[in-house]
């Protein structure tokens, strides 16, 4: 979208995204017209609207002022089945993201990142391995901060996270790479069926150099790019057919990481835990290789990235008993992707703590990943929706201290405690974050408790 095109330009939504576009826009020299549907914006965006005195329009969208517009920029919050936008569309108006925007000013190589599970890992990761090999890193979009608000003259290389609704709304970026991680349900309410979902992260591969994909997962493979433009890994050996340039070898309960016949890691010489960790680095060293950095060469970064909060986090190891904070796992997929990739690690029980707000899911899918687990304790409002399907007895308890306590009482050398609850945590706490912190000082007193007492 070459903004100079427009006359007319509407930013649809005030959020993050919102704000990013229109300040961006004024810096231009341009003046949208904005719309939220909600009767109250967000103060900061509001501010900056009334500040500059542009145009605007809150609650249901005006459809005579939205189809006024010749270009519309949509917030990713927004559902593009919204009637006033459908007609837009109806009528040959665009209906962009920051990203299309993002796409005319970048100047230097972009890297994106799009899957149901462990972008920001992956997009913190790279960045991180872009660092370490001396490159200005500028890094954004789903992880937290909009992309516009990174572009800069002096940035060797954009590292972008990508929801599948910004990949909806991108039309015009072309990523230097795409990494698609994997793809299970998720949002299935914004999508008309699972098609849909998987043809929206596909998008990331449109007018992509080079597509990174998941073995595992054959969905995710670029089937349009030709087999020189693709990167793949997996959790099998690398050396196959397809383009596996990155996999994995497990003896006894070791992983090591592979590239190409040569052997890169341990596991056990990792900060992150969990086999879809070994799977996340693959893909960040599968990115950064395709601007010519070899992997050998980032190996102290890797070894040294301790992953990002409440994701895996490996919170302290002693007696023999490893404790793993994954508050992030808000829902039974990301709690079973914790589970089976630990799982392969843990010589000794596998503890779990789950439960919380189960917010109305069908917790009969979580039985397999339970049947993975030695000792399952449950706390939270669907406690029991959870235990319900523990082949085995759950111990219910109220707080997170007696969740840690009594982990620590069922643990035996080689164990590992896992928090990995399935469920969002509003229930008990002010949000993952909060949940993750009560975890960790339960921790740390306990393991203190043993130390010294
Ligand atoms: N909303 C309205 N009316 C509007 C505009 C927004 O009701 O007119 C609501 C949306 O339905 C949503 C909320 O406001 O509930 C925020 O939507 P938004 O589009 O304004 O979101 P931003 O604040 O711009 O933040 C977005 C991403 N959020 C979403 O896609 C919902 C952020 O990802 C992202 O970090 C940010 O842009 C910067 O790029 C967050 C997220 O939850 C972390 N993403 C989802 C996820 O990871 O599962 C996709
Ligand atoms: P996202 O940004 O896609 O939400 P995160 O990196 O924040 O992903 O990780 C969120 C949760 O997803 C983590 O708590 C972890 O349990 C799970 N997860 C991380 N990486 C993977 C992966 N490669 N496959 C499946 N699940 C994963």
């Amino acid at each position: 979208a070459a903004l100079d095109n427009y006359d007319s330009i509407g930013v649809v939504g005030l959020g993050q995204s919102g704000l990013s576009c229109v300040r961006f826009l004024l810096q231009q020299g341009l003046r949208p017209v904005v719309f939220d549907t909600r009767e109250q914006p967000p103060a900061p965006a509001l501010q900056l609207v009334q500040e500059a005195g542009l145009k605007l329009f809150t609650g249901v969208l005006d459809i005579a002022e939205v189809l006024a517009c010749d270009l519309l920029v949509v917030s990713p919050g927004l559902d593009l089945r919204n009637p006033a936008l459908q007609m837009a569309a109806d009528a040959d108006i665009p209906l962009v993201g920051d990203a299309d925007i993002f796409a005319q000013y970048a100047q230097a190589p972009v890297l994106g990142i799009t899957g149901s599970n462990g972008k920001s890992t992956v997009t913190k990761l790279t960045a991180e391995l872009l660092s370490a090999a001396g490159k200005k890193v500028a890094m954004g979009g789903n992880i937290g901060i909009p992309m516009l608000d990174v572009l800069a003259a002096d940035v060797d290389v954009y590292v972008l996270e990508l929801s599948s609704f910004q990949l909806d709304t991108m039309h015009d970026l072309r990523l230097h790479a795409a990494a698609l991680l994997n793809i299970s349900d998720d949002h299935l309410d914004r999508y008309a069926s699972r098609a849909h979902y998987v043809q929206s992260k596909h998008r990331i591969y449109n007018n992509a150099s080079t597509g990174i994909w998941n073995r595992d997962q054959r969905l995710t493979a670029p089937d349009h790019l030709a087999f020189e433009q693709q990167l793949s890994f997996g959790s099998d050996s690398a050396e196959l057919e397809v383009p596996g340039l990155f996999g994995l070898e497990f003896d006894d309960s070791e992983a090591t990481l592979y590239y190409r016949d040569q052997a890169l890691l341990r596991a056990s010489e990792l900060k992150l835990s969990g086999v879809h960790n070994l799977l996340n680095i693959q893909a960040a060293l599968a990115l950064v290789q395709t601007l010519g950095i070899e992997p050998q060469t980032v190996l102290d970064a890797v070894r040294n990235f301790t992953g990002l909060p409440h994701r895996c986090e490996l919170v302290a190891e002693a007696a023999g008993v490893r404790w793993v904070n994954d508050s992030k796992a808000t829902n039974i997929g990301a709690a079973e992707a914790a589970i089976q990739g630990l799982r392969p690690l843990v010589q000794g029980k596998l503890i779990l703590i789950a439960g919380g707000d189960g917010k109305g899911a069908d917790f009969s899918v979580f039985r397999t990943a339970l049947k993975q687990v030695d000792e399952l304790i449950v706390l939270g409002r669907d406690a029991e929706r959870v235990a319900q399907h523990y082949a085995g007895t759950a111990i219910r308890v109220s707080d997170m201290s007696q969740a840690v306590a009594a982990a620590a009482q069922q643990a035996i050398e080689h164990s590992t405690v896992l928090l990995a609850p399935a469920c969002a945590s509003l229930d008990m706490y002010k949000n993952y974050e909060q949940r993750g912190e009560m975890f960790k000082a339960a921790v740390l007193a306990q393991v203190a408790e043993v130390t010294h007492g």
